[in-house]
Parts: C-alpha cells; structure tokens; sequence
C-alpha cells in the first residue's frame, strides 16, 4: 500500500496540496478551507478509491482525479469512471492565456479623473498592465486622514484601457507593508475568481496573470483576498475598459469618475484628524462618507472641465461596496447611456437619472450646449451631505438664450451647496 501511495501521482497532489501553505496554481476547482484532518481522511479515502479502481481497470494509464472531486471528499462508492479523467496540462502549472505572435504593448495607466487616449488599433495586443498595491495616508476630507489601501497609490486604482481581443498581462506587485496579502478580480476576465487565484499575492510577492478579453464593456477590477468587502471598502478597486472592435464613437472630453462609500469611526489612538476603518458600520451599510474619486472634495476641488458645445463622455463605476448608485448630472440630459457598461447593445437617449450596482459601472455621454457649472451626484440626495458630489465647469461665451434664460440675474441659494 505504501508503495501504491507513493507511486500515484493523484495522491502526491493531494498530500502537495494539503499542506502547502501557499496556494497552488489554479488547476481545477477551488481549494477549501476545510481542518488538516479532513484532508487526511480525503486523501485515505483518494488513496483506497483509486487503488481499488485502478485495481479493477489496469487498461487505463495514468488516470488523475480531478481537483473538485477529492475536495468533495467524494465516497469510494461514487467514484466511477466518471470521476477519473486523463488531464494534458502539468501538475502545479498554472494555466496561461499564450499568444506569442500577439504584439506587445505597455497599458497607459491614468489615475482619475484622467482617462487613457482611445485605442486606435485595429489589431489584438498582448497589453500589460503593471499595478502594485501600498498602503498609504491620504486625505478622506479636509480634515482627517485615513490608511487607504491603493492599486499604484491612489483610490480608485489606475484606469486601463484596451480592446476586445487584447490579452491582458497583469504584472501584480504585493508592496502593502502591513504584510496583508491581495490579488485582482477583474470583471472583465472570464475564468475563476475573475483572475483572483492568479494574481493572489503575499507581501514581497509579484504574480503575473494573462487573460483574453473575450467582451468589449465598462468593467469595474478589486481586490477579493479576505474578508473582501474590507479590501474593497479600503480603497482597492478601479476601471477597465474594453472597446470594440470597432472603437468606440469620438468624444471631445472623457473623464474617470468612480464612486464608493467609507466606514469610518475616530481612530482608536486618539490621534486627531485621522479615521480608521469601521468593520461594525460596514456591516451596517452606515457609511461615514459616500464620495467620487476617492475623497470628498476631489470634483469640487478640481472640478472636470470643457467648452461650451462639447460631448463629454464619463466612465463611471460604483464599487459600493453596499450601496446602488443614482447617477445624475444637474442641468443636463444624458444624450446616451451606455446602461450597465454594455457596449454592444445600442445606448440609450435621453436619460435624466441611471442606476449603477454596487460593482457595475455605465457610460454616460453629456452634451454641453450651455455653459456654466454642472452638478454630478448621487441623486440619493442624502449622500451629497456625506461627500458625494462633483462639478463639471463648461466654459463659453455664448449663453444661448433660446434654451436657457431668466429675467433676473441668476441667484443661487444661500449656502447652496449643490450649484457653486
Ligand atoms: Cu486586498
């Protein structure tokens, strides 16, 4: 028996597997967190099955049981010729997205607002995309401090671009000092943990994963390592875009804009003017702050901007992580909406107010026929109060009156807080 045990490959993965502490190559299945004895009792009951199997069908060569089935911890009884399948990849490989003859190119990364030029190729490219994860002190508002967890140092991360058909190399960079590990769902991947097992990195680690993109969209990526509504609800999400092939349609002004909430509570130190991270009020769905790129103040301090006549596209996404997004931009009409970030399905017109998921993102197009301050909110008007507004200034000369006048000089409020 002992022999037995030692010559099968399947029992070599599965004792490999149950005791390495970190995470094999993603092969087939996910691995459990199930106690070491389990695993003990999975690998005796792997070892009888396959003997008494192989035992019975010595014509077979090689037979390697499938990942999911011995984490199952399948009965002997259930185990039929099924359950036995001759794989052609490696043991330990990881599987990889290889298409040598694709050109490479370096992915131009930007950080909100900022948007990368448009994809002017008319060819797939094997894209890489550098990111890095630290962790740093950075303004929540004009007051306080909070320890953000960034992709390349800011929240939201880097926004990238590509095209339908591209193969993306992420070259993922664990650098969080705290020694937290972290890895990228991208919802533009197809394929497990949308390439959270690829890329799943320790302090110190670098992981690389490639990944074909199989569907042109507006997709939001974050961090997924456990628990993930802390990794996320800490600032580590950003934007993807994948046009199709054909492009999209010129814009004259594309912006990046991503909301997301903070659970905050006064920092248990004392320390003035810095927050930490609230478990308890994310549970709660009681944000301290609902914002748009990062903190409150960032489209107000340095509002987006264009000319009079303008189209002016906004790639926005909502990671949440609890709350749906009522996006709305005062004094003016989406001309389209690309509902949902789908870039295949005709967008729609005329839309005043669109919904995005906790986890979704849209494209909105605006055209500036007047000129003046424009207000982007959460129309969940409540939020504005926790941080979550923004300005676009349109500047021009031409006031165009035949759509918008008023026999008085234009009065706002007193304190007005949405039309400064
Ligand atoms: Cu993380």
């Amino acid at each position: 028996m002992f022999f037995l045990v030692k010559s099968l490959p399947v029992v070599r993965l599965s004792l490999q597997r149950s005791f390495s502490r970190v995470p094999s190559a993603p092969v087939l299945g996910a691995r459990s967190n199930r106690p070491r004895w389990t695993r003990w009792v999975t690998v005796a009951l792997t070892a009888s099955a396959f003997a008494a199997v192989t035992t019975k069908r010595s014509d077979e060569s090689s037979p390697l049981l499938l990942e999911h089935e011995a984490d199952l911890g399948t009965p002997s009884s259930r185990l039929s010729k099924k359950s036995f399948m001759p794989l052609s990849t490696g043991i330990g490989r990881a599987p990889t997205a290889t298409e040598p003859q694709l050109p490479e190119e370096r992915a131009v990364l930007t950080r909100a607002p900022a948007v990368p030029p448009p994809v002017a190729r008319r060819h797939a490219v094997h894209l890489i995309a550098e990111i890095n994860t630290t962790v740093d002190m950075l303004l929540l508002d004009k007051t306080n401090r909070y320890e953000m967890w960034t992709f390349n140092g800011s929240v939201p991360g880097p926004f990238i671009r590509a095209r339908v058909g591209d193969v993306l190399e992420v070259r993922f960079a664990n650098q969080d000092k705290n020694g937290i590990g972290h890895n990228i769902d991208f919802h533009c991947v197809t394929g497990p943990g949308g390439g959270a097992p690829a890329l799943y990195a320790e302090e110190g680690q670098t992981r690389v994963g490639t990944f074909k993109l199989l569907h042109p969209g507006l997709f939001v990526y974050h961090c997924s390592a456990e628990p993930v509504a802390s990794h996320i609800a800490n600032g580590m999400y950003g934007l993807v875009l994948v046009e199709p092939e054909e492009g999209l349609p010129p814009a004259d002004r594309e912006y990046y804009v991503m909301q997301n909430e903070f659970y905050t509570e006064p920092a248990v130190s004392g320390e003035r003017n810095v927050l930490e991270y609230s478990y308890a009020n994310g549970l709660k769905e009681d944000p301290s702050h609902v914002v748009f790129n990062g903190r409150v103040g960032a489209l107000t301090e340095r509002p987006l901007r264009s000319n009079q006549g303008e189209r002016v596209r906004i790639y926005f996404g909502n990671i949440g992580p609890n709350l749906v997004s009522s996006f709305h931009v005062i004094g003016a009409i989406f001309d389209k909406v690309y509902r949902e970030g789908d870039l295949i399905s005709p967008p729609a017109r005329s839309v005043q107010t669109t919904i995005v998921p906790a986890g979704g993102a849209a494209v909105v197009e605006i055209v500036t026929s007047v000129p003046g301050n424009f207000t982007l909110l959460d129309h969940s008007i409540f939020r504005m109060e926790k941080g979550c507004i923004g300005f676009l200034k349109v500047s021009g000369a031409n006031p165009r009156t035949d759509i918008y006048a008023a026999r008085e000089p234009l009065n706002n409020c007193p304190n007005c807080k949405l039309h400064s």
